[in-house]
C-alpha cells in the first residue's frame, strides 16, 4: 500500500519510465516507406513548427527560403532560433531535448557535430534507438491513398511489414476537396462522378473499404475546419453520412474527425501557414446521438473547445477524446487540458498523441508530455490519499497503462 507522497512520486516515475506507449496519431512511416520517413537533425530543424517561429525573426523572402537545400534551411533556423537568442519556445526546447537524449553535447552548439552523429546511423538503428528512448511500443501512421507515392507502396505490399507501425486511413481530399479528388478515384477504377450521381456513393464506399482492408487501418481520419457541421445537404455531408460512417460501422473501426484547422491562412508559409479556430461541438453530439453504432475518436484544435468536448464525452460511450493537438501541445495547455479531462472523465480518455513528423520528435514530445501527465496524475492521487484511500503499485501501473495504451486498444475492441 502506498502511504506517503515520496513513495507515490517514485512509483509514478517508475511506471512512466516503464510504460509502453501506443502513439495514436503520428505522421511517421516505417522504413519500408523509404524517403517518406523523415529523420535526422536537418529534418528536426526544418519542422514546420520551427519554420513558423523562424519567420517571427527573419524577413527573408518565403520563396527564397523554401528554394534553399534542406541543410541551408536548417543552418538558417539554427542560427536564428538557437544561436542568436535563447530557444525558449516549446518546439525549440524540443530540438534540444532530442539532441541531449541522443547523447549529443547541447552546450557545444555545434551543428556539424550533430550532423556527424547521423553519418554513422542507419534508419533501422535509429528507429530502434528512438523507440527505446521514447518508450514507444507502436505508432499509428497517417496514410493517404491520394498520395501517388504512398499508394504504390501499399500496392506493392510493403506498407505493413513492420508491426510497430500501424495504419490509419486519412481521407481529407474526399471530404475537403471532392471536386478534384473524385478524379483520383476514377483513375483507380471507381465509377464516380463529380456530382455523386449514378453509383458514386456505392463506389466511394468500395474505395474506402478497399483501402481500410489493404492497409489494415485501425481507424479512418480526417482533419476538418472549425465550421465543420453536417446540417447542410452538401457533398461533404453526404459522403460522411452515406459512405464514411456506414463503412466504419461495417468494418467496426472508429471515425476520427480532427476539428478546428484553418488551412493555409498564410499560403506563402506552406505547411507552417495553417491556423485554427473554435468549432461547434454540437456536430460531435449530432454524430454520437445519430450514429450510436459508430465509434468516434475526436480531437479538437482550439483551447476554447476543450471543456465542452470533455463534457460531451461524459454523455457518450461511443466517443473517445484524444490528444492535445498541435498548437495545444504546449506544457501550460497540456496541464490544463489533462486536468480538465481527468476531473470530468476520470481515466477514460487518451491524454496525448505525438503528431511526430520526424522520427526523433517522439523523444521530446513524449518526454515533455509524460512529465506533465504524470504530475497531473500525482496531484489527483495525492488528493485521494488525503481521503484515506489506499493506492498500490499495481493500481498505479494499471492507470498509467490505460492512459498511454490500453484505453486506445480497448476502444478499438469495444
Ligand atoms: O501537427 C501537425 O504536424 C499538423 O501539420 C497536422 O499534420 C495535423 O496534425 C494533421 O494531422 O492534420
Ligand atoms: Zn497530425
Amino acid at each position: 500500500m502506498i502511504t506517503n507522497p515520496e513513495q507515490l512520486g517514485q512509483i509514478i516515475n517508475d511506471e512512466l519510465n516503464q510504460v509502453e506507449i501506443t502513439d495514436v496519431h503520428t505522421h511517421l512511416f516505417s522504413a519500408n516507406f523509404g524517403s517518406m520517413l523523415l529523420w535526422g537533425i536537418d529534418e528536426v530543424l526544418t519542422y514546420h513548427y520551427l519554420i513558423a517561429e523562424f519567420f517571427r525573426y527573419s524577413r527573408l523572402d518565403y520563396g527564397e527560403f523554401f528554394s534553399l537545400p534542406k541543410t541551408e534551411q536548417a543552418d538558417l533556423v539554427w542560427q536564428t532560433l538557437f544561436l542568436d537568442r535563447s530557444p525558449v519556445s516549446e518546439a525549440q526546447r524540443g530540438a534540444l531535448t532530442i539532441l541531449n537524449r541522443l547523447g549529443l553535447d547541447v552546450k557545444s552548439r555545434d551543428l556539424d557535430e550533430y550532423r556527424e552523429y547521423y553519418r554513422s546511423r542507419t534508419i533501422e538503428q535509429q528507429i530502434d534507438t528512438v523507440f527505446d528512448l521514447a518508450g514507444i511500443k507502436e505508432v499509428v501512421m497517417t496514410n493517404d491513398p491520394f498520395d501517388p507515392q504512398e499508394r504504390e507502396i501499399w500496392k506493392s505490399g510493403a506498407g505493413n511489414q513492420d508491426p510497430r507501425f500501424k495504419a490509419a486511413l486519412r481521407i481529407d481530399p474526399l471530404l475537403m476537396d471532392y471536386e478534384n479528388s473524385y478524379k483520383v478515384l476514377q483513375g483507380e477504377g471507381y465509377e464516380v462522378d463529380a456530382h455523386l450521381g449514378g453509383n458514386s456513393l456505392q463506389e466511394i464506399r468500395r474505395f474506402i473499404r478497399d483501402w481500410v482492408l489493404r492497409m489494415d487501418a485501425l481507424y479512418l481520419a480526417v482533419s476538418l475546419p472549425p465550421d465543420f457541421n453536417l446540417s447542410q445537404d452538401s457533398t461533404r455531408t453526404r459522403i460522411t453520412e452515406e459512405c464514411v460512417l456506414p463503412v466504419c460501422r461495417e468494418l467496426d473501426i472508429p471515425f476520427a474527425p480532427m476539428i478546428g484547422v484553418n488551412r493555409l491562412v498564410n499560403k506563402r508559409l506552406g505547411f507552417a501557414g495553417d491556423s485554427l479556430g473554435k468549432a461547434d461541438v454540437r456536430v460531435i453530439e449530432y454524430l454520437c446521438t445519430n450514429y450510436p453504432e459508430n465509434k468516434f475518436l475526436v480531437t479538437m484544435l482550439s483551447r476554447e473547445n476543450q471543456h465542452e468536448l470533455a463534457i460531451t464525452a461524459r454523455k457518450y460511450g461511443n466517443l473517445m477524446v484524444f490528444g492535445c493537438w498541435w498548437f495545444l501541445n504546449n506544457p501550460t495547455i497540456v496541464r490544463e487540458i489533462t486536468s480538465i479531462r481527468m476531473e470530468t472523465l476520470g481515466l477514460s480518455f487518451i491524454p496525448q498523441h505525438s503528431d511526430a513528423r520526424v522520427l526523433e520528435h517522439l523523444i521530446y514530445k513524449w518526454e515533455h508530455s509524460k512529465s506533465i501527465i504524470g504530475q497531473v496524475l500525482e496531484a489527483k492521487y495525492t488528493d485521494l490519499l488525503a481521503t484515506g484511500w489506499g493506492l498500490t503499485r499495481e493500481s498505479v501501473s494499471q492507470d498509467v497503462q490505460a492512459l498511454f495504451s490500453t484505453n486506445f486498444e480497448n476502444f478499438l475492441r469495444s
